[in-house]
């Protein structure tokens, strides 16, 4: 696969390969959805890790990356929700298939978080070595694209 200008090209273990647009952070911050659209827009999807070798190649490209002590540490959507809010999370690719294989951190994911709203979107968080958490979908952050 040959990646379109702004994507990065990850390779893994098995030799899966995945074109990875990384949001700039500070200003590049949407909703779970207005960020789904945007890679939309650049001719992918927020990202889908449906193996353990994309899951890991992910994670050492973040870890390698990105700094992640510190307030304001980054936190990236993927593209995982529990479209249906009934805690059964599935990809943007497949909305219809539950996650079987799934990395989240210690305690999550927890459905609910400030201020008691309910969390239906998936994160990667720096502070869990870019481990999973569900979060409350209208937060506006950074997010990783994907290219298809
Ligand atoms: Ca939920
Ligand atoms: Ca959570």
């Amino acid at each position: 696969m040959t990646c379109r200008n702004g994507f990065t090209r990850l390779v893994t273990t098995g030799y899966e390969t995945m074109c990875i647009l990384v949001s700039q952070g500070h200003d590049d911050v949407f909703s779970w959805e207005a960020a789904e659209s945007h890679c939309e827009h650049l001719g992918g999807r927020l990202v889908v890790l449906d193996s353990h070798a994309k899951i890991q190649m992910l994670k050492q490209y973040l870890l390698a990356n990105f700094h992640k002590e510190g307030h304001g540490a980054p936190h990236f959507w993927i593209g995982a929700k529990d479209f249906a809010g009934r805690d059964v999370f599935n990809w943007v690719s497949n909305q219809h298939a539950a996650i079987t294989v799934t990395d989240w951190a210690p305690d999550q994911p927890s459905n609910t978080g400030a201020h008691h709203k309910v969390e239906d979107c998936v994160e990667v968080k720096a502070d869990t070595d870019y481990q999973w958490d569900d979060k409350e979908c209208n937060h506006e952050q950074a997010y990783i694209c994907e290219q298809v």
